[in-house]
């Protein structure tokens, strides 16, 4: 009985290590930098649900900026533009990938522009108000 335990404890451990929490697994998960004045950036990654329930990421927060949004890109006449979206649905046993010109993570008013070089830490909150910490994410060229 003690060495399932022990086990389990172990295993866990290594499961944490591997940026895999609970419900869900984040992977490729990168931050534009961004020209000197701007005051957003975007974050992108590929969020996977391995749970057999739904999953809805209803917002997040980071270190870099002083606001954040979630946003996809629709098109409007034509135009692609971004807009502000409540929620991104991940069915269970799926990935959503946020990606260029599509679902992405909006850091907006920017403390300083980003670099390559810089890290930012985004916390993903699930309306089941489970959180994912996705640390020292790296900035790298669009
Ligand atoms: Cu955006």
């Amino acid at each position: 009985m003690k060495k399932i335990l022990l086990l389990t404890i172990i295993i866990s451990g290594l499961l944490f290590q591997a940026g895999i929490c609970g419900s869900i697994e984040v992977t490729n998960a990168v931050v534009l930098d961004t020209p000197p004045k701007a005051k957003n950036g975007g974050a992108f990654m590929e969020i996977k649900n391995l749970s057999d329930k739904e999953m809805v990421l209803v917002g997040a927060e980071n270190n870099a900026s002083r606001v954040t949004e979630l946003h996809t890109h629709i098109e409007e006449n034509g135009m692609k533009k971004m807009v502000q979206i409540k929620e991104i649905r991940i069915a269970p046993k799926s990935t959503a990938v946020l990606k260029r010109g599509g679902d992405h993570i909006m850091l907006i008013d920017l403390k300083k522009p980003l670099k390559v070089g810089d890290t930012v830490n985004i916390k993903l909150i699930f309306a089941n108000k489970e959180t994912v910490n996705v640390d020292n994410i790296k900035v790298v060229k669009p």
